[in-house]
């Protein structure tokens, strides 16, 4: 174990409810941005005390680095929170569940499923395909009625049936009460998990009546319902050779697991419970629809502030697909312009401004800095990603900045960027979601143009911050091509 002799504190925030009340208070800069701004005072790492915890600030990339990549593994553990306990049977899922071999496990089983579907059948392209194509007919009718539309229900739509039929094979049809339910259920998870860490900063709140509590535990309780009939269903019907979804896989594991009597490994020591299964579908089907909406509705809200960028697209889209071959994976290559606003818009509007918060698993360093066993680190992309010694004009929205000089090809303009994190507790969804991005985007601007409704304010670029940082509700005028 590496000695800490010799390394400095860091400097702490004195006042700390103060910051507190800051954190909870909506009129003022949503935290994201105060730490970004806390660093003129304390410098770009700096620590301060919620409740009885001690959290780390970082808001530079090489920080970032150390903490995600160099140190992965010593800071790989997550805070246990009362919010994300009632969300995840307390942390028996992959996101908020600390580091142990059964997180291990079930990430890996994630990653099997997600590359399997993806790979040799290519069904995961054929599957958003579908789903794009779904999406550009309902388009078309609604483009038809000549009225401003808030299409995030159809972009919802479609997004969380991808992540259906990757979960439970399964999709939903427009207006099925189902799926209903998830939107609105899924609305109050995010409105109220880790929402101004209120109840996460001082735990004892959790015994007083709490109206997000409340909410929060009735929508859990409506999605465990569902995540329940799921599993049940592919129980009744399981068999070794049957592996159509990711439920068939971690059943599988499960059943290899309980069928290897001389192994110690049992399901249980595996942490392959009901529960753990069920904790995990639930945050694949979570964050695989909640983030790919959120970007998607994002890159909408900048094509209509920037005309140009959206035109671009289009331009390139038809000069190397022409307007009748619908874009496929294999055009992602050929089409560097899409990719760099895609990467743009993931830089501007990260999903996740203060990723998910990391534990140190044990007494470690940071730069020259002490860090005890405990310590809470939270890594602040938002400073990362407009760190104006890092990128000209951060507020700009340019995703000429991805491009080499004569636009040709993607670069790496900065190493700090970093929308997905990195390392041992990198996004597990990250290819997923790139796929999507370009399969939908691509899809609706081959055939639509998007702008503001006459006579009304665009959008506005303010997000809302939570659990992901979302935009407001919207309408915009759809114009075939
Ligand atoms: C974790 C970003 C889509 C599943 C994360 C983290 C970020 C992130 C920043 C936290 C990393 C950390 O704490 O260090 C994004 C973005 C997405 C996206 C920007 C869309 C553009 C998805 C999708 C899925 C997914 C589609 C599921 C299929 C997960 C899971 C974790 C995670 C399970 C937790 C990983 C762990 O703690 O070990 N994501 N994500 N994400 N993401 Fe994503
Ligand atoms: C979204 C609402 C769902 O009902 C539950 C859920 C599960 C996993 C969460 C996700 C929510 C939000 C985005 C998260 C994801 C795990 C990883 C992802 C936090 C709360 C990100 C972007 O870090």
């Amino acid at each position: 174990r590496k000695s800490v002799h010799g390394l400095r504190e860091l400097p702490c925030l004195p006042c700390f409810p103060f910051i507190g009340s800051l954190l909870s208070l909506r009129s003022v800069h949503p935290p994201h941005v105060l730490f970004k701004k806390l660093q003129e005072k304390y410098g770009q790492t700096y620590s301060l005390m919620m409740g009885s915890h001690r959290v780390i600030i970082v808001n530079h990339y090489l920080h970032a680095k150390e903490v995600l990549l160099k140190k992965g593994k010593i800071f790989a553990g997550r805070p246990r929170t009362v919010t994300t306990d009632v969300l995840t049977r307390d942390g028996k899922d992959i996101a908020f569940g600390d580091y142990s071999a059964t997180w291990k496990f079930h990430r890996k089983l994630v990653h099997g499923a997600l590359h399997m579907f993806g790979q040799g059948s290519a069904s995961i392209e054929k599957i958003i395909c579908t789903q794009a194509q779904s999406l550009c007919s309902i388009m078309t009718e609604k483009a038809a009625a000549e009225a401003p539309v808030d299409f995030s229900p159809d972009l919802t739509r479609v997004v969380t049936n991808v992540i259906c039929s990757l979960c439970f094979n399964s999709t939903y049809p427009i207006g099925d009460p189902e799926f209903e339910a998830i939107l609105h259920y899924s609305q109050g998870i995010v409105d109220t998990v880790a929402k101004d860490s209120l109840v996460d900063i001082f735990p004892w709140l959790q015994v007083l009546p709490n109206a997000d509590l409340r909410l929060l535990k009735q929508c859990v309780s409506v999605r465990d319902k569902l995540l329940h009939k799921k599993y049940e269903e592919h129980k009744a019907q399981y068999s070794d050779n049957l592996q159509r979804d990711l439920i068939d896989t971690l059943l599988r594991a499960k059943h290899n697991a309980e069928n290897n009597n001389t192994a110690e490994a049992n399901s249980e020591a595996l942490g392959l419970s009901d529960d753990h299964i069920l904790m995990t579908v639930g945050d694949i089907f979570g964050a695989g629809a909640e983030t790919t909406i959120t970007v998607l509705r994002w890159a909408i809200i900048y094509l209509i502030h920037y005309p140009e960028v959206q035109k671009r697209i289009q331009e390139e889209l038809d000069s190397k697909l022409g307007r009748e071959r619908s874009p496929v994976l294999s055009d992602r290559g050929s089409l560097p312009y899409l990719e760099a606003t895609i990467k743009e818009v993931l830089r501007i509007r990260p999903v996740s401004p203060l990723l998910i918060p990391h534990v140190a698993l044990q007494d470690t360093s940071l730069g020259n800095f002490k860090v005890r066993k405990g310590t809470r680190v939270i890594v602040n992309l938002w400073s990362l990603h407009f760190d104006e010694k890092e990128w000209k004009q951060p507020e700009l929205f340019d995703p000429g900045r991805f491009l080499n000089s004569d636009g040709t090809g993607l670069i790496n303009p900065s190493s700090s960027y970093m929308p997905f994190g990195f390392g041992v507790r990198v996004c597990v969804g990250e290819a997923l979601a790139k796929m999507e991005l370009f399969i939908f985007l691509s899809w609706i601007l081959q055939h639509f143009t998007f702008s503001t409704p006459p006579g009304q304010p665009p959008p506005s670029l303010e997000g809302k911050f939570g659990v992901v940082l979302q935009p407001a509700k919207y309408k915009v005028t759809v114009t075939p091509r």
